[in-house]
């Protein structure tokens, strides 16, 4: 039908041409023009493939491909390379996109292939490569509870490459380094330079803020976060392609590589939630139903966040929590669209199969079906067993994030599999303690409410993040609370999270004021602060209590005391105990402990390990410590 109209309409023009010329000569130069032309314009073209890549010996076979063109209308696809079977086309109803499995066969070589799209107007060719599997021996090692997570914000913490400072189709404005949103040089190369510093603070995995290609230019609004750019990386506008900012696939490939030769794991952030408006499927989707709505007729997210996991909710604010844009610039995925879930999928796989990432933090998990959860879940342990997600559920209600962690059917009959959730409970707490907001009590208080969990050591236990005001920026920080803070974070149970800058006392407010570029070129140098030198040195050595001692990264942990200023636990793993004490009091303190109920025999000698010099006996099972003001203090017990 639209054929026949795109015939009709120049036949039209060309009829009023001749009525007002009445020269028949150029009319029909004109009509051969035209006829060329429309030949032209109904040629099938391709000038996309997702994923452009896959392996042979998959637990992914079919891989379905993604390809975007024109005038695909009634394409058969064929593949000349009888090590590619290709089935199941179907096209969109506009001919801008073509889906078709692509089934490999078991021997297929690592090369690059193609397949035929052929139209009754013409043939076009899908290039499609088979690459060779990654080592499995040092990629895809998952996270564990050996960790400490470190988040950079790859724009704002080192850059390391000034050619990719400002790409050609960027204006000036969008790579202005003094406006807090705008794009600010930071790269993938940077993160690289700066390996060594992050060995010698002794973090094990890098979770780096996106890295998808996000628009260039300046987005303009009436809201007070414009102008802006997406240099934070959440607006993609293709999920198969590096941020030109940023670098490029190689350069991420390298430094994956590098890293992991300095035991070092990189951790993905990935968006399956929703992408940039300036995405092309937002104008030219794919599926009626790619998104929840359009972008000019969509619901915005009310953010009634309990209704997701409430058995009582209605259907109209549940849909709305899942299907409602995040806002009016990120176009909401529909997950319950399969062509939908399958295409997310895959592309979590495929950048895990292409950089040899260890993991993966899921933006915004919560607003996604559970299903779809399970399956990226699924899919992910399937082909690469350790491999591990974390997922953003920003709550501060512990029956929340709980309700979304794997390891157990919820009343939907659903288990997530996820391997991870953000401890946002307990981080509200230990700011609220440590600014003196809250009795440091109440550390204990939240804690009891692990057993929720099916398994609490699971937990990713943040001490901040991009998204949230820096600890020194809090009402009521000081320097001694930061202290507390992190030692906390890297000493109670489950895998610390750090965010860089934390560790040097960065100041910042909230967005952007938390995203500050890091002064990485201060710190190396005589421009370094005192404040910073022993903030560094402070969570440098918890890191490494945390390294030395089992008991610390993995162990049971055991109230000792707790009352309005203080708190004491241990950590205890075999016959290795370590006892950890936070005292916000101005003065020091004793405190009587029960050493005896966790098995520390009379006769052992508490020696301190970090964060003071003391040795207290064990008589009769109790053991009185001397908790100096203000600081946390870590003993051995064994
Ligand atoms: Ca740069
Ligand atoms: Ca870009
Ligand atoms: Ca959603």
């Amino acid at each position: 039908m639209r054929v026949l109209f795109a015939i009709f309409a120049p036949l039209r023009e060309i009829k009023q041409h001749l009525h007002t010329k009445r020269k028949l000569g150029p009319a029909l130069g004109i009509i051969s023009l035209w006829l060329a032309s429309a030949f032209a314009q109904s040629t099938p073209s391709v000038t996309k493939v997702d994923p452009p890549s896959w392996w042979a010996n998959h637990t992914i076979n079919p891989i379905r491909l993604l390809v975007r063109g024109q005038n695909l209308a009634g394409a058969r696809v064929s593949s000349p390379n009888p090590a590619l079977h290709v089935s199941n086309v179907s096209v969109n109803e506009r001919g801008s996109y073509l889906f078709v499995d692509v089934n490999i066969n078991r021997t297929a070589r690592p090369v690059d292939y193609q397949l035929f799209i052929d139209t009754a107007n013409g043939r076009a060719s899908i290039p499609f490569r088979l690459e060779s599997p990654l080592d499995t021996r040092n990629n895809f090692q998952g996270i564990t509870n050996d960790d400490v997570i470190y988040l950079i914000m790859i724009d704002r913490f080192a850059d390391g490459d000034a050619t990719n400072n400002a790409p050609k189709d960027s204006p000036p404005e969008a790579n202005d380094r003094n406006n807090p949103r705008s794009f600010h040089g930071g790269d993938l190369r940077g993160v690289i330079n700066q390996l060594t510093y992050l060995k010698e603070l002794g973090v094990t995995a890098l979770w780096l803020t996106p890295w998808y290609d996000n628009w260039n230019g300046v987005n303009r609004c009436a809201k007070p976060w414009c102008p802006n750019t997406y240099y934070h990386g959440y607006h993609a506008i293709d999920y198969y392609a590096v941020e030109d900012h940023f670098g490029d696939l190689a350069t991420l490939r390298e430094l994956v590589q590098k890293a992991h030769a300095l035991g070092i794991k990189i951790i993905q952030d990935q968006v399956a939630n929703h992408v940039g408006s300036q995405h092309p499927w937002v104008n030219d989707p794919p599926l009626p139903k790619w998104f929840h709505g359009t972008l000019a007729q969509h619901q915005l997210n009310r953010f009634r966040n309990s209704v997701l996991l409430s058995p009582h909710s209605n259907q109209i604010d549940f849909r709305n929590t899942l299907d409602g844009w995040f806002n009016d610039d990120l176009p909401d995925m529909n997950q319950e669209e399969p062509e939908v879930a399958r295409y997310e999928i895959q592309n979590a796989l495929w950048w895990v199969g292409m950089t040899g990432i260890d993991g993966i933090r899921q933006d915004t998990i919560q607003y996604m079906p559970r299903f779809f959860i399970r399956d990226l879940s699924d899919a992910l342990h399937r082909q690469y067993p350790k491999l591990w997600m974390v997922g953003e559920v920003f709550e501060r209600d512990a029956a929340h994030t709980a309700f979304f962690i794997g390891g157990r059917t919820g009343w939907d009959g659903i288990d997530t599999k996820l391997d991870s959730v953000f401890d946002f409970a307990l981080w509200n707490a230990s700011l609220s303690a440590f600014t003196g907001k809250a009795p440091v009590r109440s550390l204990h208080d939240q804690l009891k409410y692990d057993a929720l969990y099916p398994d609490p050591s699971k937990l990713t236990v943040l001490a901040n993040n991009h998204d949230t005001t820096r600890f020194m920026s809090l009402d009521g920080a000081t320097l001694a609370g930061a202290k507390m803070h992190v030692a906390f974070t890297l000493a109670v149970r489950g895998v610390p999270q750090l965010y860089a800058g934390e560790e040097i006392a960065m100041e910042g407010k909230e967005d952007p004021d938390n995203r500050r570029d890091f002064p990485i070129d201060d710190f190396s140098t005589a421009r370094q602060k005192p404040r910073e030198r022993d903030m560094f040195d402070w969570t440098r050595s918890w890191i490494r209590l945390r390294r030395e001692h089992a008991s610390i990264r993995a162990g049971k942990l055991i109230d000792l005391f707790y009352d309005d200023e203080s708190y004491v636990f241990a950590r205890q793993l075999g016959a290795e105990t370590i006892i950890v004490a936070l005292n916000r009091e101005a003065k020091q303190k004793q405190v009587t402990i029960p050493v005896g109920s966790i098995g520390v025999k009379d006769g052992v000698m508490l020696d301190s390990i970090v964060g003071g010099m003391q040795a207290h006996p064990v008589v009769n099972g109790q053991a009185i410590l001397s908790l100096p003001a203000q600081t946390a203090i870590a003993f051995r017990a064994f």
